[in-house]
């Protein structure tokens, strides 16, 4: 029987457990990424966990997300970053270099090779051929300590593409159908990998656009083969050695098959406030737009920047639209700025911002309230944008150029014939905003630079005997990130502080919760389907430890979300019967007895008392050998500093 290309590549780095769908496996690890916002706590904790010099083949530090530097506390984040990188052997990428994604592709991925970075959309890497997974922070300090990363062994889909996209139908187009077909939570526990004959006519940044875009699936991550085109994109950057071709045996056998035809896809937008909730530009109906934002991880290509000027030649934005364009990464912004494109947005009246995630993650361009904004980006959630009744509507570059010239949400394909965008045969290559690791001998006199803000980890303790405290918050569905650790200019800055980014967790739902729950001292949170979908910010998890949540009881976790709250030693809890969620209220008094004792046992099955309304309820605690030891001992990092000794 053949093998998929995950398969493959996950056969050729198992460290730990047995290949058998739904269970857990550790894999070997040859590169980390992190950025910004969640590297600091990363780095603490890499610090924590002892090890001298990163056992990775490359790990690279990037700083994109907090970048506004309203005060000194990203500033000091940044130094602090640039020198631990510095001392323990990892590549800092200074800002103004790039978001990491887009520059990861363009300067370190490599064919075959896994990937664990602290971002959600890791998976960009899987545009070349990884297996690139988005993980939370200490999951990759361990992984830069040696350590394995384990996965739950996934489904995997396979996505068959035919035929090839129509003129002004982009690769953002093809996601959004995925997104529609399979939904926010279509992709937990699978492995998306792309095959067919349509394939090889998308280029490596288009297939980037739609595995970095699969994160919003909740899938462990997705996948194109590494190809000619591969090839071809990775010459261009000066880098053919590290090439290898990959991809699935013919006779590979998949869980699930997904059939698309490229050239029925027609330009879409995910409206308000989901990544799913996708419709076509005649379904929505004629729809005024106040602003329009180009870039993010997502569409921030030199060749998307290219289509976005064409379509802006010699035009001027819409009077009633702003709109912002930040290419990726430093080198599209030179190739744009050398061909004359970047002159051309300029000419339009686009406001031009820095190569970093800037209004993706609400760091400025908030919308005017109620503003109507296109975005090129991957996430529209409520108040992500900063704006919490803002209407952002996710699309491709294509469309949000040509609507920030009309002033309302149009079809590109008005703009008729599609000349030929050519991918460069030669990209600008400067590293010099890479700073490279001192060398072995002379770490020890690098200083690591702490600034007032860089707080500890929270205080952990090992499991208790039994688990007694009330509801604190009780949430409905698809609860994601953004609701338990809203980000935006003003929280952000405070992503190396716990105790003072604890004051906002939940704020978006209950403006109450942090002084309830840290008044109640522990208490549990109860939720609905796909809690925690969205970033990989473990601040989701420590927020709620610091706050005193002992358990959160949902119908089901998103899969990073899981995993943090386990490093964090929260107990993450289903209910075995869904309709149980209406047995519990905010504010019941909830027991769980001998909690300890039963998980010591491996009892999978536990009772939740609720004393209030004198019901017994059932859940299910699915830990295995290694999450229940981390859960035991109160978290990752006191059980990795004993294992890694
Ligand atoms: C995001 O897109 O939500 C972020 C900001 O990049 C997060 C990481 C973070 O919260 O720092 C992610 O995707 O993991
Ligand atoms: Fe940055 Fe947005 Fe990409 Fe997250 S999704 S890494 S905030 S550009």
């Amino acid at each position: 029987m053949g093998l998929t290309l995950t398969e493959k590549i996950l056969k050729a780095h198992i460290v730990d457990g047995e290949f058998v769908k739904g269970q857990e496996i550790g894999i070997r690890i040859d590169q980390t990424l992190t950025q910004d916002a969640t590297g600091t706590m990363a780095y603490l904790e890499f610090e924590a966990i002892g090890v001298p010099r990163v056992k990775t083949e490359r790990s690279v530090a990037y700083i994109d997300h907090n970048t506004l530097q309203s005060g000194f506390e990203n500033a000091d984040d940044h130094r602090f970053i640039g020198s631990v990188a510095k001392k323990h052997g990892i590549w800092f990428s200074r800002p103004g270099n790039g978001i990491c994604h887009q520059v990861h592709l363009e300067r370190f991925g490599i064919p075959g090779k896994t990937l664990i970075g602290s971002d959600s959309h890791t998976p960009t890497g899987g545009g070349i051929g990884m297996i690139a997974i988005g993980a939370g922070g200490l999951d990759v300090a361990v992984a830069m300590g040696g350590g394995a990363y384990y996965i739950t062994y996934p489904k995997i889909v396979k996505v068959n593409l035919t035929g090839k996209l129509s003129p002004w139908v982009a690769a953002k187009d093809v996601i959004l159908e995925v997104l529609r077909r399979l939904s926010v939570k279509g992709g937990v526990g699978k492995v998306i990998e792309y095959c067919g004959e349509g394939v090889k006519t998308l280029t490596v940044p288009e297939r980037a656009t739609i595995t970095n875009m699969g994160a919003e699936l909740g899938a462990t991550t997705s996948i194109f083969p590494s190809d000619e085109v591969t090839l071809e994109f990775l010459k261009a950057q000066d880098r053919a050695e590290v090439w290898t071709e990959l991809r699935a045996d013919d006779d590979a056998v998949y869980d699930e098959t997904v059939d698309i035809d490229l050239s029925a896809i027609v330009p879409m937008a995910a409206c308000p406030h989901s990544p799913d909730n996708v419709k076509t530009v005649a379904e929505i109906g004629k729809l005024k737009i106040d602003q329009v934002c180009i870039g993010s991880c997502t569409n921030s290509s030199f060749m998307d920047m290219m289509k976005v000027a064409y379509i802006l030649k010699g035009k001027t934005v819409h009077p009633d639209v702003s709109l912002a364009i930040a290419p990726g990464s430093k080198q599209v912004l030179n190739m744009i700025a050398q061909n004359g494109a970047l002159a051309t947005m300029i000419d339009a009246g686009a406001r031009i911002l820095e190569s970093a995630c800037g209004p993706c993650i609400g760091m400025g361009q908030s919308p005017n309230s109620k503003g109507v904004s296109l975005r090129t980006f991957n996430r529209n959630f409520e108040g992500r944008s900063g704006t919490k009744d803002g209407q952002i509507y996710l699309v491709s570059p294509e469309m949000a150029a040509l609507s920030a010239l009309t002033g309302y949400l149009t079809d590109p394909r008005e703009l008729g014939d599609m000349p030929k965008f050519e991918m460069p045969r030669q990209f600008v290559i400067n590293d010099n905003m890479v700073a490279a690791p001192a060398p072995e001998e002379e770490m020890d006199k690098v200083e690591i630079l702490r600034g007032p803000n860089i707080k500890p980890y929270p205080e952990t303790a090992p499991l208790v005997e039994n688990i007694e405290c009330p509801v604190s918050l009780k949430v409905g569905d698809n609860i994601t990130t953004d609701h338990i650790m809203p980000a935006g200019a003003k929280i952000l800055p405070l992503r190396s502080n716990i105790p003072a980014i604890s004051q906002h967790c939940f704020t978006v739902c209950d403006e109450d919760f942090p002084r309830r729950a840290k008044n109640l001292g522990k208490s549990i949170i109860v939720g609905g389907v796909n809690y925690g979908q969205g970033s990989s910010r473990e601040h989701a998890a420590l927020a709620p430890l610091y706050l005193g949540i002992k358990a959160v009881l949902v119908k089901s976790f998103a899969r990073i979300h899981r995993a943090n709250l386990i490093n964090a030693g929260i107990l993450p809890l289903t209910f075995v019967n869904e309709a149980d969620y209406d047995k519990i209220s905010q504010g019941d008094e909830l027991a769980i007895e001998n909690v300890r004792a039963d998980i010591e046992a491996g009892k999978t099955e536990l009772t939740v008392i609720n004393r209030t309304k004198g019901v017994n309820i059932p859940v299910l605690c699915e830990l295995t050998g290694r999450t229940k030891d981390i859960i035991l001992a109160g978290g990752l990092l006191d059980y990795t500093r004993e294992s890694l000794k």
